[in-house]
């Protein structure tokens, strides 16, 4: 797949789900991700649902985190895999019948990336490449430099992820990133709107 810009991954947002959804629709957002682990799957399916309902026809690609099996049943375009979850090899058995399911992998260092890379997944996840509060136990932070080396070796899109703002961006830009994630810094503010524009903006330029 094509470098892809800002990835919005909606987890616990201040506002509805919805609003998010809708306001990445709305700024072109190319990524969202669903990525709620406290919900029952009926409830998970049923935000999924109306999710996918949002970024029907637009531009906009919705993601599910973990769960293939919920991504399948919303009509999502992809699922996104962490250390611990279904192997890229797998979520491909469930969900090749799709003829099109993205698939996104979560790396935190050098050989898990590469690791990853082997299992030939639409794009990476790397990070969290500053503090990040948006995880109970994240992995070693990984700076900059460690990214850069990422991008370099890898030829599927990278996001760069963990606690990327307003302050820190242009660093992870300067280092070579072309795709960044982020939860708190559009989903724990009132200003989301204005978060979403500016950053969806901020890498259109990149
Ligand atoms: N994986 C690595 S860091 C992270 C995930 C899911 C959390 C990113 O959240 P934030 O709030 O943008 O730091
Ligand atoms: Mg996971």
């Amino acid at each position: 797949m094509k470098d892809f810009g800002l990835y919005v991954i909606i987890t616990s947002p201040v506002v509805m789900h919805e609003k998010i959804a809708e306001s990445c629709v709305r700024h072109g957002v190319e990524m969202i991700q669903l990525r709620e682990k406290n919900l029952c799957d009926r409830d998970l399916l049923a935000l999924a649902k109306r999710l996918k309902s949002i970024t029907a026809g637009s531009q906009t690609k919705l993601i599910i985190n973990d769960r293939p099996d919920i991504a399948l049943l919303c009509g999502a375009d992809g699922t996104h895999a962490g250390q611990d979850d279904l192997k890229a090899a797998e979520v491909r058995s469930l969900t090749s019948e799709t003829g099109s399911h993205l698939i996104g992998i979560s790396t935190h260092n050098f050989e898990q990336a590469k690791e990853a890379l082997s299992e030939n997944p639409d794009y990476i996840g790397f990070g969290p490449v500053f503090p990040t509060f948006a995880k109970r136990k994240p992995d070693p932070v990984t700076g900059t430099d460690l990214l850069k080396q990422v991008l370099e070796f890898s030829e599927v899109p990278v996001t760069a992820i963990g606690g990327i703002n307003r302050h820190n961006i242009d660093s992870v830009i300067e280092a070579g990133a072309k795709n960044i994630a982020m939860i708190s810094a559009v989903c724990k503010s009132e200003k989301y709107d204005e978060e979403i524009r500016f950053f969806a903006d901020k890498l259109r330029k990149t």
